[in-house]
């Protein structure tokens, strides 16, 4: 398979922090010489303390994982306190409302004096270091505050998406035992409004009844709608911030000591807790970000993700701050008032480094050129794609359209569990293969293996493992070490696998496949299939449930399910209408169902293994290659499924 090279720009090239010479050379010592490289750039933090060990970290046995083990720093004072002087009056954050006339401005010394308010009003409220502190938020500045007030004092945030049902909030904030809740009293996304405040009472009566009590909940007031008040628990925080003293000291925090846990979907159980600490996670973070997007003095930034997925985390939040970057946070929605919306907000900010998702792009190249081509763009320097492949159409599309030929496009790839950026071009320095997430970041060691294990040399298409550690990979799940250890380091003995299937072509570069577990990827959202299933059979109706994804033109993913009624339930579609509504309350919307289709009864082996290959294929409408099915239990459930299959070509 060949692919159209698209060369270096010759202005990305001479502007670029790193070229092509610079990457190979950095790229060979980073993994020839571990420690010595980190030893290095570990430095582009602030160290209250510095490390004298840089890397102590194993893949076997019970695994560790620790950098900079006994340096101590604190991560708002990196990306607060250490600017200070020097751009004290340069905007950190330009928040740009749902609405196109509502923005603001926050400057570093804002930012200080916000974050040490609101650090002394946790303090103030009984939060201490080592406590979790669950953050239930929109897109407004007081989500980065209440991250890095967190960090301030030590405190481990744990940010949950505002788009996530009471139930998958409570599951969170009863898992990490989280007595103290940052919330909003409602969200703002095109327009709509979510009871924000309102789902966070229903998940503490959850959890309550879980015996898991939240003592406080602090609240954001957004829109000033309805909600309900609990005097003795609730505060406001606008009436707390004003009468808190503007001055926190850092905590001192050990390099290994938490910063965030951030749930995240797997193929099995329950979202697990990625935990990630202080001092690694900041120079990955910071790192990644400056080298990715060439990111230089005085540019504008702008991520659009949420702070409820991790790349708000290192790519809104942490990374860009700790370098003194301008960051732009975006409450709204890409075609809200119009699918013009991301590139007004561009000319209106000057954006220099945009940042978004392939499910984003699709869908505005789906909306027509002519939203794009109404603005002016000319700002632009760097584009960035992250979340799930991007098909080559996407891609052409944002190179040519969206960055009229003069933008490198960067595909990130990375995960939750990885902290930072690990495959992806450099703008200075990469040719780019649309689609090709390209090359490793310095430091990162990729390796194919078969299903055996066995490794796959050249070009060779596999699963994706790396197989020594780098500063931002996630230390444990957390409370269940076992289970980060059987999760990433028991496929393939002494390697971290990624749940990704890969390509590697015949000049080094990564192509992701997609996820070769039980995990499907919606418009770049996880989502564990086991999550929906246990959703589906929570309903009354249902007494089984087996779920795929299928290709699906905007989201990339869909979700296909097969439901299996309780005797005597009719399936009807009034109940596969009840049946999407439900999952949308157990989990969120990002969960529901695309396709429900009730099938009697589901291919099992005679292990009672249900064999989702076959369940895909039919979901991709490709029942020809249906492959081997004689070591069904029952064969002819096969034909009652195809026949009755929902995507039709
Ligand atoms: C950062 C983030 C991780 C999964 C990952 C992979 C997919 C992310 C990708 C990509 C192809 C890219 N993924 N970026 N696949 N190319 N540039 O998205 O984290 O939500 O944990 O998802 O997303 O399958 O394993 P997370």
């Amino acid at each position: 398979m060949s692919s159209p090279v698209y060369r270096v720009l010759p202005d990305a090239k001479k502007r670029a922090l790193i070229d092509d010479e610079k990457y190979l050379k950095w790229y060979k010592q980073s993994v020839s010489d571990p420690e010595k490289f980190w030893a290095r750039h570990g430095k582009r933090i602030d160290w209250f303390k510095p490390y004298t060990k840089v890397k102590n970290t194993s893949f076997t046995g019970k695994v560790s994982i620790k950098w900079f083990e006994d340096g101590v720093t604190n991560v708002a004072y990196n990306c607060i306190d250490r600017h200070l002087k020097k751009r004290g009056n340069q905007v950190a954050i330009i928040w740009e409302g749902d609405n196109p006339y509502d923005d603001k401005k926050i400057t570093y010394n804002e930012l200080y004096d916000k974050v040490c308010r609101l650090a002394n009003v946790l303090k103030a409220n009984g939060v201490k270091k080592g406590d979790r502190v669950t953050i239930y938020m929109p897109m407004i500045p007081e989500a980065a505050y209440a991250m890095l007030a967190c960090a301030r004092i030590g405190a481990i945030h744990s940010v949950v998406f505002g788009g996530f049902s009471p139930d998958a909030l409570a599951g969170r904030i009863i898992d990490c035992e989280s007595e103290f809740v940052i919330t909003a009293d409602e969200g703002l996304r095109g327009g709509r409004k979510i009871p924000l405040k309102h789902n966070t009472d229903l998940a503490i009566e959850i959890a309550e009844r879980q015996e898991v009590r939240v003592k406080k909940v602090l609240v954001v007031q957004r829109t000033a709608g309805k909600i309900e008040w609990f005097e003795d628990r609730d505060i406001w925080y606008h009436e707390a911030i004003a009468k808190a003293k503007p001055d926190c000291s850092p905590a001192k925090m050990k390099a290994e000591d938490p910063l965030f846990i951030l749930y995240t979907s797997g193929s099995t159980g329950k979202p697990k807790g990625v935990l990630h600490t202080t001092g690694g996670y900041l120079v990955y973070a910071s790192m990644t970000h400056e080298y990715v997007f060439d990111y230089h003095d005085g540019d504008i930034y702008w991520c659009t993700a949420d702070v409820g997925w991790v790349t708000g985390h290192s790519y809104i939040v942490y990374g860009p701050l700790a370098n003194g970057a301008t960051t732009l946070m975006f409450e709204g929605v890409p075609n809200y008032p119009t699918p013009s919306r991301f590139w007004e907000v561009v000319d209106k900010h000057q954006v220099n480094i945009f940042y978004t998702a392939p499910t984003a792009i699709r869908a505005l190249m789906g909306a027509g050129d002519e939203y794009v081509k109404a603005s002016s763009r000319k700002s632009l320097r760097t584009l960035g794609s992250v979340g799930e492949p991007i098909n080559p159409e996407a891609w052409e599309w944002y190179y040519n359209v969206v960055g009229e030929k003069k933008c490198p496009i960067v595909d990130t790839w990375w995960q939750t569990e990885t902290g930072g950026i690990m495959i992806t071009p450099l703008p200075g320095a990469t040719n780019l293969k649309p689609g090709s997430a390209t090359r490793p970041f310095f430091g990162i060691q990729p390796q194919l293996v078969d299903a055996d294990g066995d490794v796959l040399e050249g070009t060779a298409d596999g699963n994706l493992c790396i197989i020594d550690s780098w500063p931002g990979q996630m230390r444990t799940v957390y409370g269940d070490h076992d289970r980060f250890v059987q999760t990433y380091f028991s496929t393939y003995k002494g390697k971290y696998f990624t749940g990704d299937g890969c390509r590697r072509d015949a000049d080094g570069y990564y192509w992701i496949t997609g996820r070769v577990d039980d995990v499907i990827n919606v418009s770049g959202h996880r989502m564990g299939t086991a999550e929906v299933e246990s959703a589906l059979v929570s309903h009354d109706a249902v007494s089984e449930a087996a779920v795929v994804g299928y290709p699906h033109d905007l989201k990339g993913q869909g979700i296909y399910c097969y439901v299996t009624l309780m005797a005597g339930v009719e399936g009807t579609d009034e109940l596969r209408k009840e049946l999407v509504k439900h999952v949308r309350t157990e989990i969120g919307p990002i969960a529901s169902p695309d396709k429900i289709q009730f099938a009697p009864g589901l291919p099992k082996t005679r292990s009672g293994k249900i064999m989702r290959r076959i369940l895909r294929k039919i979901a991709e409408d490709d029942f020809g290659a249906l492959g081997d099915t004689s070591t069904l239990a029952d064969p002819t459930v096969v034909d009652d499924l195809i026949d009755n299959r929902q995507n039709k070509k």
